[in-house]
C-alpha cells in the first residue's frame, strides 16, 4: 500500500507524521471516508465539498485547490492499483508547538489512505442489525457543529465501545435534549406510514453523504422524506429503521433496545432504498483510470 503524505507516495511502514502534528496532539483536523467502486469514485465531487467546507469552518487552509486535491485522491487510487475500496483523506493542522493555539502550524498536513473495506457481514444487510442506545450523548451542536467532519472523535468511539461491549452492531446517539441525533458512524432514518424521516444536522447529526444521497432516491421513487425530530420512542414503534454511512451504504436496523422493530424483518423501503442505492454505486461516479 502507498500512502500520499504532503505530496509525495511512501510505503506504508514509512508512512510517519510528526508527534508535534496537532492532528495528534488535539485532534485538531478533518477527515473524508470515500468508497469507489468499479474503477469509479462515489461522489467524489460531494467528499471534496464537505472537506473544503469543513477547512473553512474550523479556519483551516488547505493548501491545495479543490482541483488539485481531487486529483491527489486519484493519483492515490492509481498508485495503489486497487478497482475496490476505500479511501481515507485527512487534513491536520499541521505541526505545531505544545500549546493550542493553531496559528503556529505553518503547514498543514495532507495524507491520503487508500485500503480495502470492512463492511458488515454480508448476512447483516439481509438480517438487519441490532442496536442499542448509548448512554455517551452526541456532542452539542452549539460545541461543534455536526457539519463539520473533524477529528475529535471520541464522544463517538465511546459510545462504540458501549454498543460493542452490549454485542450490537451499532449505537444510537441521542442529544442533549434527548432526541435522536445518528449513530456512532452512520446516520439514522426511520420510517412511519410510508413516509422517511431523518434527523436535521442541527439535533447533532453529520451532514452524511450518504443521507444526502438517500434523499435523492427517495425523491425519484416517489416517497416521501424529509427531516424532523426523532425521538427514541419513534425509533421503537417506527414500521422500518436503516442506517447510511460511507463505510455501512444501507443496512436495516431490526432491533432498539431489545425492542423488535414493527416484525423484526428489514421493510419493503428500507429494501428498494438498499437495492437503488446499489444501482448508484454501480452506476455512477469519478473515473480512475
Ligand atoms: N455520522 C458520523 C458520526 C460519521 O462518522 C456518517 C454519519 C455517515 O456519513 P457519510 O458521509 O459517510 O455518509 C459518518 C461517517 C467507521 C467510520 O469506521 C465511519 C465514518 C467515518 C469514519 C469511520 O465506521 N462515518
Amino acid at each position: 500500500m502507498k500512502v500520499y503524505i504532503d505530496g509525495t507516495f511512501c510505503e506504508k511502514e514509512d508512512a510517519k507524521i510528526s508527534v508535534f502534528d496537532h492532528g495528534l496532539l488535539y485532534g485538531d483536523g478533518i477527515f473524508e471516508g470515500i468508497r469507489f467502486y468499479h474503477g469509479k469514485v462515489f461522489r467524489l465531487k460531494e467528499h471534496i465539498e464537505r472537506l473544503f467546507e469543513s477547512a473553512r469552518s474550523i479556519c483551516l487552509q488547505i493548501p491545495l485547490s479543490r482541483e488539485a486535491m481531487t486529483e491527489a485522491v486519484l493519483e492515490t487510487i492509481r498508485c495503489n492499483a486497487l478497482q475496490n475500496g476505500y479511501v481515507r483523506l485527512v487534513v491536520t493542522r499541521g505541526v505545531g508547538n505544545l500549546g493550542l493555539n493553531p496559528v503556529h502550524c505553518s503547514h498543514p498536513t495532507v495524507v491520503i489512505i487508500v485500503d480495502g473495506i470492512q463492511l458488515y457481514p454480508t448476512e447483516m444487510y439481509e438480517k438487519g442489525l441490532k442496536i442499542v442506545t448509548c448512554a455517551t450523548r452526541q456532542v452539542s451542536s452549539a460545541a461543534l457543529s455536526p457539519m463539520v467532519k473533524s477529528l475529535n472523535y471520541l464522544n463517538n468511539i465511546m459510545a462504540k465501545l458501549e454498543a460493542v461491549q452490549a454485542g450490537a452492531g451499532e449505537g444510537l446517539m441521542l442529544n442533549e435534549q434527548g432526541y435522536v441525533a445518528e449513530c456512532t458512524g452512520d446516520n439514522v432514518f426511520i420510517v412511519k406510514n410510508g413516509q422517511v424521516a431523518t434527523p436535521p444536522s442541527a439535533a447533532g447529526a453529520l451532514g452524511g453523504i450518504t443521507r444526502a444521497a438517500i434523499f435523492e432516491l427517495a425523491q425519484n421513487l416517489h416517497i416521501p422524506i424529509k427531516e424532523r425530530e426523532i425521538t427514541r420512542h419513534e425509533v421503537f414503534v417506527a414500521d422500518e429503521c436503516f442506517l447510511t454511512g460511507t463505510a455501512a451504504e444501507v443496512i436495516p436496523v431490526v432491533d432498539l433496545d431489545g425492542r423488535p422493530i414493527k416484525d423484526g424483518v428489514p421493510g419493503p423501503i428500507t429494501r428498494r432504498l438498499i437495492h437503488a442505492f446499489h444501482q448508484l454505486t454501480q452506476s455512477t461516479g469519478t473515473t480512475i483510470y
